[in-house]
């Protein structure tokens, strides 16, 4: 049961390059299958040849040992194979990077010690939206990712949408992709990039062009005020405690840069980089002790709270939906 469970996860999962669900990583996957087949049968063939030469009566076991066989399997079939399969690849590979037709959405992802800045670049001259850690996608359309990062190499990888692309000091990646239907993708960093690297992931979601572009006017509201007193009070916490001088809460004076902006925290579906379901208990989990839950991040665990108040800061935070 334990081994099907597994199977079910490659083909149908949320991070699998077996589950393609975009052109892109269709791409991919196809290469792999045909990669995975012509090993098997070369596999297969060679297996042959070993026990025929083992095994045959020696008399009719000589053209083996032939030298046009040596050239035939040595030289022109590797060479004929290889070729066949690098002009494939590279035909590939130009489709991944081209975007015909329509004007791509542009986001700009960067990889920070151990999270994702997220930023949608406005077509209208208006300020870049920013968020983090979620990237929404609209279904349907071309993506093109500009990857950068603000310390070490990152990578980043969504394999049921595109393949994988290093997030590299000093240079901007470009990646597109394109989702063939809605649903949440799950994408991880994979390249080691420090002690929290694989608590590093994020989530994908394509949504229909319609309720993408709901979201995207809902993100760009600036946090709504705390409707109950209690909430209240989480925000004045949130205030006094100098969160602000990490996290940029838009409508407040929180306008820190260092953290991931949280101005609509409260609708994201995790936190931490994809790491803990999002909701009250877990929020006053990782302030209480983010450096227990996600060892060496650069959030100070903020052990100082009574459980009032950060049940209260909890309640704040999980409201900025
Ligand atoms: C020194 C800078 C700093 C301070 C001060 C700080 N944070 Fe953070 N915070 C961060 C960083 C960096 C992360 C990202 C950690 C990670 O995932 O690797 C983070 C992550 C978070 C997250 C998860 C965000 C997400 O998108 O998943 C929440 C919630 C949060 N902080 C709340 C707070 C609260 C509440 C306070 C004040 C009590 C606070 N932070 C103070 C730097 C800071
Ligand atoms: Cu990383």
């Amino acid at each position: 049961m334990e081994g099907i469970a597994i199977l079910d996860e490659l083909f149908t999962g949320v991070q699998s390059a077996l589950a393609p669900r975009g052109p892109n990583a269709e791409g991919i996957a196809t290469l792999s299958w045909i990669m995975f087949a012509g090993a098997g049968l070369i596999f297969l063939l060679v297996m042959a040849l070993l026990a025929f030469a083992l095994l045959a009566p020696p008399g009719r076991r000589g053209w083996l040992a032939d030298r046009r066989m040596v050239i035939a399997g040595g030289i022109v079939f590797p060479v004929v194979v290889l070729s066949a399969l690098l002009v494939y690849g590279l035909a590939l590979a130009r489709g991944l990077v081209s975007v015909p037709g329509e004007a791509p959405l542009e986001i700009h992802v960067v990889g920070e010690q151990f999270w994702w800045r997220v930023r949608y670049e406005a077509d209208d001259g208006r300020e870049p939206l920013v968020t983090a850690n979620e990237i929404h996608i609209p279904v349907g359309r071309p993506v093109r990712f500009t990857l950068t990062t603000a310390d070490v190499i990152h990578s980043f990888w969504v394999p049921s949408l595109a393949g994988k692309l290093d997030m590299i000091p000093g240079q901007a990646n470009r990646l597109v992709l394109k989702a063939d239907r809605p649903g949440v993708y799950r994408g991880q960093c994979a390249e080691f990039c420090g002690a929290a690297h694989a608590l590093m992931a994020f989530e994908v979601v394509a949504h229909a062009p319609e309720a993408f572009e709901d979201w995207l006017r809902a993100e760009r509201q600036p946090a709504r005020a705390p409707p109950t007193t209690f909430q209240a009070r989480g925000r004045d916490l949130f205030i006094q405690s100098g969160c602000g001088a990490c996290h940029r809460v838009r409508g407040t004076s929180a306008d820190g840069d260092l953290g991931p902006d949280l101005t609509h925290i409260g609708s994201r579906r995790s936190i931490a980089a994809g790491i803990y379901p999002n909701n009250r208990g877990t929020l006053a989990g990782w302030i209480a002790s983010s450096q227990h839950l996600k060892p060496n991040n650069k959030m100070p665990s903020f052990p100082v709270f009574s459980g009032e108040d950060l049940r209260a800061i909890a309640a704040y935070l999980e409201g900025l939906k």
